[in-house]
């Protein structure tokens, strides 16, 4: 299939031979997992250790156009298998690991998760770098190295409970501490003006803090092309000039908490000094090493928009827009104009949240005080906007777009009039960024608008965590796939193969037997591989809608209770999602379902018909045993509240068929995979906007109306669902007092409804093994390939650099 040099079995071999011995005095027969791991991780990384140079080299001498993902979060998971399948190399490694006896799964599973995010935000990060060095894209991501990444999740009694994620506490092999490249980050103090012997006025600081920001790269390795690209994440040290000025260990401490851990709130943690320090921190440290890189092209700086293009990964890492102001103005001299030309042309922003109170803000004052000289030049940003507009647009449209509101800075404007690119992340939500979000500034600059739909990689959602599948695949239509994920429509010429059809239903009961024994050995339930297994796994929110699930299975127990003997198709209900350890109505909904579970599984009369298992700690390694085994995939939020959704594309590739609201990229998963593989249900777009004009939802009256609705609330306040007392109650008052935010009463019957049609379709097995195909096969526009290729394109300007040729020449 590749003509790529690999290791040879015996290469390889030997090679751990002598890692063994020399890291651990030990011999192959005699290591276990954890040496293996580490030995083979060694192996892997000295293996791209030249490639990555040479991509480093040819970028740097070609001055070859770069475009650098300054996100907050990134979330890889684990890399082991994903680089072994990058390099060509996984099938040698894991049968010659296997031939001396040893479980190849164990030895992967000794990698700890680099769990450096929250979810889909950071998710995506990770997958446009697989994408990037995978397209041959010269595109790399600054970040955060967070001592601690997101929080472990355990079930005590129901609840969530969180504890540390210390991933780094036995090593990291993939990443290289790079000291000679740290630079200085600066805080605090106060900045005054002075006068220069030719009467310019320069800015002066006193009284800072510095702190030194040390860069940890790690290589991204691009499938079977000889590209590494860069991850480069930053920690925080104290300068070895300041070691004085820092005697105590609480001050110390202060320091350190700066990159000690990943806020763990994906929505609303504001207003947080540390928050806004970390995201200072990165991005002076990152636009600081890339003009470092740049003076080395010896290139003029009015030109450096040529080669270098700056992404903000939603707000987070907005102070890119005043930190190149900073360094343009302070330290080259340019005129505002010139220095403001080029910042604007460099940036490109995306928006993921469409709820107005998840747009971030900062207090004048924490900013002011914390970096003057940030604040100075946000300030001279916002007084420029306004007098250029002023006499050209409405005072009022000016006043909703400027960047300081009263006391408060706003990100978003930052990032929009900062930038010359804006783009959302699905159809209809780019969409609803120019109608209703960000209408103001549309209206504004209405060419710098754009939608990007998100995408996922194939490479780690189908062809390293789903092998029974893509082993299918490869020999029904080839492995041209693996490298162009459209092909996979060419499953379409066996819509009718009913061997075909049999086969793929193998692969999906063997994905569900292999789940059936993590559920078994982590919750101790025993779920049986023929039922339909149910999928819902997200971050835990009101408005993706967990408790409409819940409401469902709470009405189906019923059901069964009163009549035990009705027909009722079997399911296992899964669930994975961490709550942000402050929202505490999420966490009452793990209770809540955690509660049900228990009372369910364990009921005689309902045996097998209805398992509901929550899974604890969901994180990428979880999902990617969880997705090869579903086969309904619930993407239930409320319509506009879902950006784009990534679980659903991933479930979606592997066979699951959705169960949707027309949200995010929902609506582009209908479109491609049609009205008959696809469940679809519930209130749209125009329906939500028009109860939010009339404001005449009453979820009391639905309630009051629908015995059904009323039955199945009461057992959240009556005792059937035990030991929910407070939970039950806060839930049942969400509902009816505080009348249902994201309207789950509203599309509760209608989901039910289609959730019966689930049941029936999933009987005849020859329909509903057609609609699983069709989606596999519809999934390939969906890879993030073709995602950062027109970011690429429309966006950042880069081209492709092709390495593997040159190595062979
Ligand atoms: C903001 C301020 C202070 C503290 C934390 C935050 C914060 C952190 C993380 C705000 C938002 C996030 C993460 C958002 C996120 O993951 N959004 C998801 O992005 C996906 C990728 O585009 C989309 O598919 C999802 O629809 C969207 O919810």
């Amino acid at each position: 299939m590749s003509e790529r040099q690999v290791m040879t079995r015996d290469e390889f071999i030997e090679d751990l031979r002598k890692r063994l011995r020399e890291n651990f005095a030990m011999e192959i027969e005699t290591a276990t997992p954890n040496e293996l791991f580490v030995a083979i991780g060694q192996i892997v990384r000295a293996s791209y250790a030249d490639s990555w140079h040479r991509t480093r080299q040819r970028y740097l001498e070609h001055k070859q156009k770069q475009s650098y993902y300054f996100s907050i979060e990134f979330l890889p998971g684990r890399m082991l298998k994903s680089n072994l399948l990058s390099l060509g190399m996984l099938d040698m490694v894991r049968d010659t690991v296997e031939e001396f006896g040893f479980d190849f799964d164990d030895v992967l599973r000794v990698e700890n998760d680099m769990a450096l995010g929250n979810g889909g935000l950071g998710r995506l990060a990770s997958c446009f770098l697989d994408c990037l060095a995978s397209r041959e894209l010269p595109g790399n991501g600054n970040g955060i190295r967070y001592d601690y990444g997101l929080f472990k999740q355990q079930f005590v009694d129901g609840y969530q409970v969180e504890l540390p994620d210390a991933w780094l506490k036995s090593g990291n092999v993939w990443e290289v501490r790079r000291e000679s490249e740290s630079v200085n980050v600066h805080f605090g103090g106060n900045v005054y003006m002075k006068q220069m012997p030719d009467g310019s006025l320069k800015p002066v600081a006193e009284n800072e803090r510095i702190l030194k920001a040390v860069p940890y790269d790690t290589g991204v390795v691009g499938y079977e092309n000889d590209t590494v690209n860069t991850l480069r994440l930053w920690s925080v040290e104290i300068p070895a000039s300041e070691e004085g000025k820092y005697r105590s260990i609480e001050e110390r401490r202060m320091v350190e908490d700066l990159t000690a851990v990943l806020y763990p709130d994906d929505s609303n943690e504001q207003g947080r000094l540390t928050r806004l320090t970390q995201e200072y921190f990165f991005v002076s440290a990152g636009i600081q090493s890339i003009i470092r890189y740049y003076k080395k092209t010896k290139m003029p700086i009015s030109r450096i928009n040529e080669y270098i293009a700056i992404h903000i990964n939603d707000t987070h890492p907005a102070l890119c827009v005043p930190e190149m102001m900073r360094i343009l103005l302070d330290e080259f001299d340019l005129s505002w104009e010139k220095a403001w030309g080029l910042t604007v042309s460099m940036m490109s922003y995306t928006n993921h949240t469409i709820m107005q109170e998840a747009l971030e803000k900062w207090p004048v004052s924490m900013v002011k005080y914390h970096l003057p000289r940030m604040y100075q030049i946000i300030e001279e940003i916002d007084r420029r906007f306004v007098t250029n507009l002023q006499g050209l647009y409405p005072d009022d449209l000016i006043q909703r777009t400027r960047i300081i509101q009263g006391d408060q800075i706003h990100m978003a404007n930052l990032s929009i009039i900062g930038s010359h690119s804006t783009n959302g992340v699905a159809k209809l939500h780019s969409d609803l960024l120019k109608s209703v979000v960000l209408h103001d500034f549309y209206v504004l600059y209405p060419e710098r608008f754009n939608n990007k739909t998100n995408g996922i990689t194939q490479r780690r959602w189908l062809q390293l965590s789903n092998e029974p599948l893509a082993g299918l695949l490869d020999e029904t239509i080839g492995t041209s796939w693996r490298k162009e994920p459209t092909d996979l429509q060419m499953l379409m010429n066996y819509y009718d193969d009913d061997r075909l059809l049999e086969l793929l239903a193998d692969t999906k009961h063997k994905n569900k037997v292999r789940l059936a024994k993590y559920i078994k050995e982590t919750c101790n339930i025993e779920v049986n591989p023929n039922a339909i297994f149910d999928v819902q796994i997200k971050r835990l929110h009101a408005y993706k809608r967990q408790l409409l699930n819940l409401l469902h299975i709470v009405k189906c127990y019923l059901d069964l209770k009163d009549d035990p003997n009705r027909n009722f198709v079997p399911r296992v209900w899964i669930f994975g999602a961490k709550a942000a350890p402050s929202y505490t109505y999420a966490k009452s909904i793990i209770k809540a379902i955690n509660e049900t579970a228990t009372l369910i599984n364990n009921d005689p009369d309902i045996g097998d018909k209805m398992k509901i298992v929550f899974l604890p700690n969901y994180n990428v390694s979880l999902a990617e045993i969880i997705i090869p085994a579903a086969d309904v995939s619930e993407q239930i939020s409320l319509a506009t509240k879902e950006a784009s959704g990534t679980s659903n594309m991933k479930l979606m590739a592997n066979g699951a068929v959705t169960m949707a609201t027309m949200d995010g990229a929902n609506v582009e998963i209908r479109d491609y995979v049609g009205a008959d593989n696809i469940y679809v249900f519930g209130l749209t777009e125009e329906e939500v906007y028009r109860y939010y004009e009339k404001g005449d939802y009453s979820a009391q009256a639905i309630y009051d109306q629908d015995p059904v609705v009323r039955r199945v609330l009461n057992a959240f306040v009556d005792g059937t669902i035990p030991n929910i007392q407070r939970e039950g109650q806060e839930i049942f008052d969400s509902l009816l007092k505080y009348n249902d935010e994201f309207f789950l009463l509203k599309d509760f019957e209608p989901y039910c409804k289609v959730q019966e049609q689930v049941s029936q379709d999933y009987l005849d097995q020859t329909k509903w093994r057609k609609m699983s195909l069709t989606n596999t096969a519809k999934s390939g526009i969906f890879s993030a390939d073709y995602t950062v290729m027109k970011y690429a394109e429309d966006i950042w300007q880069i081209a492709p650099v092709n390495l593997h040729k040159e190595k062979r020449n």
